[in-house]
């Protein structure tokens, strides 16, 4: 019998929307938190999961929704044709505002191919580019300039 957990449904119900684990992980979690701190106070637990999981996502969701922009023909896989497109879109609004570049479009976009076409077959995945999005956060700083959100009318 696992000792009865002092978390309650209201509790894991925030949790469970601040974080997108499911019910049965935030109690797990709990169960590691109590071991680890036995004297630890449901809220201290609280705030980290949240502040833990939130922030990731926020990550994640972003990164969703920069695959649905780069995946024009939405076949859930983001072609060369798709990023070269939209890099080619980028540069021009870059030039228009009088920015200096210093690589071409095919360069970045053989450089997003190598950091995000994990299993090289030349298509980036749906999970290829969120979880590379998860694992190198520059990423997403890239992606967020205001040149890329411009063109991609955000
Ligand atoms: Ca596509
Ligand atoms: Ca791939």
């Amino acid at each position: 019998m696992a000792a009865p957990l002092e978390l309650d449904a209201q509790s894991v119900a925030f949790l469970v929307e601040a974080s997108r684990l499911s019910g049965q992980e935030i109690r797990q979690l709990y169960a590691e938190f109590k071991a680890a701190q036995p004297t630890g106070r449901t809220s201290d637990f609280l705030n980290m999961v949240a502040q833990r999981h939130s922030s990731l996502e926020t990550v994640r969701k972003k990164a969703q929704q920069f695959f649905e922009l780069f995946d024009s023909n939405k076949d859930r896989s983001i072609s060369r044709e798709e990023v070269l497109a939209i890099m080619h879109a980028v540069f021009q609004t870059a030039r228009d505002r009088g920015v200096q570049l210093t690589k071409t479009p095919e360069e970045v976009c053989e450089e997003f191919f190598q950091r995000l076409d994990t299993d090289k077959n030349c298509e980036i995945s749906h999970e290829e580019f969120v979880d590379g999005c998860l694992l190198q956060p520059d990423l997403l700083r890239i992606l967020q300039t205001p040149e890329v959100m411009n063109t991609l009318g955000r």
